[in-house]
């Protein structure tokens, strides 16, 4: 059982996880870029009540060698690589490092780092309104390691009522979710829209439906059935059930924020290109929007 687990990316996903582990009966500790140790009050809302939570946090240069048994990795994408390496030192061998972001391809970036790395994928819907944590909507979490069974360490996580459970499919899961945000983000950062409105704008529909034709063709070359046939069902249900919400990724770019394109648009473009199938319209929102991110 691993008691006291570090959390890396200290925004709402990294606080909303402090918040399940504290609940948990286990010692979540916030990692910080600077300062000391202290103690943190997590104010979290959630159906319109409020509750405060305590936590420990440390700053990054604090951490002492061999230190973290448990990783969970909050950053985006974009960030994780950085982030993970920051802390290398004080990764115990063997200690779990869970990868809990949007996109693909950070896993395959540190796969020679020697580190025991498991991966997740979350709907949990949860930002920050100034200091309080706003839990917006109720998700799923699903962590896994491609071929494995549930470790011993996470037995609380599955026993709890925190709709966190096991995959040993976790490549399937990422894929999911990876054609998803695909679907999802690019257009409503493009055309700086919530999510209902891909299904509300006719041309805005059409043009998903286009992308997620090319995610299917990717899909089966890639020998994923269901996301071939599923793509499209898979991003409209979402958009329903998230009609209300700004993307991730419309969020970064109205913050002037680099976003997580490359691994999310950027990664399906390339695994496109090593299977041999056109993806235009992808490879044009990819184009858009990483010129996007580098005249910020
Ligand atoms: O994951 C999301 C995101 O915004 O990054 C979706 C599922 C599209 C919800 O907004």
């Amino acid at each position: 059982m691993i008691q006291r687990w570090h959390i890396l990316g200290a925004g709402a996903m990294g606080r909303l996880f402090a918040c399940k582990l504290l609940r948990l009966g286990l010692e979540p500790v916030l990692l910080m870029r600077a300062g000391s140790s202290r103690r943190e009050t997590l104010a979290l809302r959630f159906d319109g009540r409020e509750e405060a939570y305590h936590c420990d946090a440390i700053g990054l240069p604090e951490l002492q060698a061999s230190s973290i048994e448990g990783l969970l990795v909050t950053t985006k994408a974009n960030h994780a690589l950085a982030a993970v390496q920051s802390c290398r030192a004080a990764i115990t061998p063997g200690a779990p490092v869970i990868l809990l972001h949007n996109g693909m391809g950070v896993l395959e970036a540190l796969a020679g780092s020697g580190l025991h790395l498991l991966a997740g994928t979350t709907t949990e819907g949860a930002y920050l309104d100034a200091t309080t944590l706003v839990h917006a909507g109720l998700g799923e979490t699903v962590i896994g390691r491609e071929g494995d069974s549930a470790p011993q360490w996470f037995k609380p996580f599955s026993e709890s009522a925190e709709r966190i459970s096991w995959t040993s499919e976790i490549d399937n899961a990422l894929w999911k979710k990876l054609l998803i945000n695909c679907a999802i983000n690019p257009l409503t950062a493009l055309h700086r829209c919530r999510n209902g409105t891909l299904v509300d704008n006719p041309v805005l529909r059409a043009e998903m439906e286009l992308l997620c034709e090319e995610l299917a063709a990717v899909s089966a070359a890639r020998g994923n059935a269901r996301g071939a046939s599923c793509a499209l069902d898979w991003a409209l249900s979402v958009v329903q059930r998230t009609a209300a919400n700004q993307s991730s990724m419309l969020q970064d770019v109205l913050q002037g924020r680099e976003t997580e394109i490359r691994y999310i648009t950027g990664y399906l473009v390339a695994e496109a290109k090593r299977l041999g199938v056109p993806c235009p319209r992808n490879e044009a929102l990819l184009r858009q929007l990483d010129s996007a991110a580098a005249s910020h």
